[in-house]
């Protein structure tokens, strides 16, 4: 490990060893457990080998992580508000000791790094939520990653560095905490604002980072979030599109834009005293907080979890101590009569503000609807829906639920002919048996198969929405969990219609088309649903059919005009 002064003052750490000694630790892993890092640790461990976290050199002790949930600083007092941890599982943990090393690996098995193992303990986790996040609901991002998702047993100590997290993508882009410094030296850059986003740019963002660096006659970096953001964000490639038009648009030789591998908290104030020490490692002397910094959203309750101005307030103690300057900024909203940007503080009395908030600038790429020139670039509107089509581009998922020969196949079929009558989109059933003859040959009917096969079904449709397609799948799906599990899925990358068939099991035993429910009855077929296994009814499906008073071109219209409402098809 080398630490080296950096121009601006702070002690910067290097965690990776020399090529030598790596090739060492190679061979030494051998012999160590190994640990497969999760997707967030692995962001962890990149800020750590690189210095982005200095002054620390590993995951936190006991002691520094009490210290950092108590009073917001390590145990030899400097400032640090966020507890960077190693959560691992209960049956690893068992396999240590103090001392033991452990190789930390990625999820190809490549070798990024060899703890020391310091110490082992198992967290009060709601306690944590409650220090750091201010909350134990989980609505909330970071808390819902504590509480739901990480491991029971953290373990610290410090870090070797063998490796760091490979990237392909925006290699250009990327810069360590000594690469950025070295590049400002080298332009003659004392001063430096950062500022930190993890969404797209527009006029707004623009206005408000020029203003900053203007007020505090500094150059400017933009230095966006490429880690983990809030669930739901638009995704880093397409913003980093955005971004490298938008850096045009500032004055030549001013602006840089830089990629930042951090795995946010949504903390908001201790995320954003966070956010102002990382900067300053990679070389910054300002840092840009406006309102609502690393907000979560709303709690459960719909209120926000943290208050607008809570993040300027916090740094606003603590910016001295740590040495870099905030440069803090209200809101900036666009005045009509003026034409311009202006900060909200200094809007006038009769003036016309125009505002399109975050919602209902996705409402209108969702609707492909205008976007107005005063909101922001055509280039970065363009870009944004190139990745986000509007719903009627996008693709979507029929999902059909309901008993044995309730109709299910039929009405898909039907469906499935009128959707290629209009044309223009491809289209792939799912039918129930041809699942389970082609996906499932193996399962049986136990709710762990059954749970499995409609998972699959999930997950081809899925990748099939994801793509632009259309995916129509009708299996039985007894179960309300599980169906809901795959609504979950395919929502997030296109439209999903759940549709009932909720044809009774007398009718449908009365048509006995297969002779299954026969057989069900006289035992041959066992866990049998609707007779002898259970079916659960969904609870809110966009659209219910009873085939025994409908037909099938009634049926199928029925979901074509549900589409349509929901904006799928035009
Ligand atoms: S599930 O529960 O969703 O996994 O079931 P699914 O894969 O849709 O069932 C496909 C067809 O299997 C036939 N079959 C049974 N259904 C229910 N229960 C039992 N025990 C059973 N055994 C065989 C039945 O014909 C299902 O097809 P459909 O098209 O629904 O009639």
């Amino acid at each position: 490990m080398t630490t080296i002064i950096a121009p601006h003052g702070g002690v910067l750490k290097d965690l990776i060893a020399s090529e030598k000694k790596a090739e060492a630790l190679k061979t030494e892993a051998m012999g160590y457990v190994s640990w497969d890092l999760t997707e967030r640790q692995l962001w962890d461990i990149e800020m750590l080998l690189c210095g982005a976290f200095s002054p620390l050199e590993g995951f936190l002790g006991k002691d520094d992580y009490a210290s950092v949930l108590k009073d917001m600083r390590l145990s030899d007092g400097t400032v640090w508000p966020v507890p960077i941890t190693l959560d691992v599982k209960e049956e690893f943990a068992e396999k240590l000791k103090t001392g033991t090393k452990i190789a930390l690996r990625d999820h190809e098995g490549v070798l990024i790094a060899v703890m020391t193992v310091g110490d082992i303990w198992k967290p009060d986790k709601k306690a944590e939520a409650e220090l750091v996040l201010g909350s134990t609901d989980d609505a909330h991002p970071g808390v819902d990653y504590l509480l739901n998702r990480s491991n029971p047993v953290y373990i610290g100590g410090k870090l070797q560095g063998v490796e760091m997290p490979r990237h392909y993508d925006f290699k250009y882009l990327r810069n360590t905490p000594k690469d950025l410094r070295d590049r400002f030296k080298k332009l003659g850059w004392t001063r430096v604002v950062a500022f930190q986003t993890r969404n797209p740019m527009h006029r707004a963002h623009q206005e408000l980072t020029f203003r900053a660096a203007q007020k505090s006659a500094a150059n400017l970096l933009i230095h966006p979030v490429v880690g983990m953001t809030k669930p739901g964000d638009i995704d880093h490639y397409s913003r980093i599109r955005c971004y490298e038009y938008l850096i045009k648009q500032y004055p030549e030789q001013t602006t840089m834009l830089s990629l930042l591998p951090l795995a946010m908290r949504m903390g908001g104030p201790r995320e954003c005293v966070w956010h102002a020490i990382i900067r300053k490692n990679y070389g910054c002397t300002h840092f840009i907080v406006g309102r609502n910094h690393a907000d979560p959203g709303n709690n459960k309750k719909g209120e926000p979890f943290y208050g607008p101005f809570d993040a300027q307030e916090l740094l606003g103690k603590l910016q001295s101590e740590i040495g870099i300057e905030m440069v803090a900024f209200p809101e900036m909203v666009f005045v009509q009569e003026k034409a311009e940007y202006v900060p909200s503080s200094e809007v006038n009395k009769g003036d016309t503000v125009l505002n399109i908030s975050g919602t209902e600038f996705r409402r209108r790429l969702a609707e492909g609807l205008d976007i107005p020139e005063w909101f922001s670039y055509k280039e970065v509107v363009n870009e944004l829906r190139r990745t986000y089509p509007p719903k009627h581009k996008q693709g979507f998922t029929v999902f059909f639920t309901g008993l044995s020969g309730s109709g299910k196949s039929t009405v898909a079929n039907a469906l499935m002919v009128k959707l290629m009558e209009t044309g223009g989109r491809r289209i792939t059933i799912l039918d129930g048996d041809m699942v389970r003859k082609n996906l499932s040959s193996e399962l049986g009917f136990s709710r762990e198969h059954r749970d499995l096969n409609i998972q699959r079904i999930g997950f081809v449709a899925s990748e099939i929405t994801k793509h632009g397609g259309i995916a129509i799948c009708c299996p039985i799906a007894p179960y309300s969990k599980t169906r809901n599990g795959v609504r979950d899925v395919v929502s997030q990358s296109g439209g999903f219609v759940e549709v009932h068939v909720s044809t009774s099991v007398e009718t449908c035993e009365g048509r006995d088309r297969k002779g299954l429910y026969a057989k069900a009855r006289a035992g041959i077929i066992k866990e049998f649903t609707g007779i002898s296994d259970p079916y659960e009814a969904p609870e809110n499906p966009e659209v219910v059919i009873d085939t025994k008073d409908c037909s099938p071109d009634e049926a199928s219209q029925r979901i074509i005009l549900k589409l349509e409402q929901m904006g799928y098809i035009k």
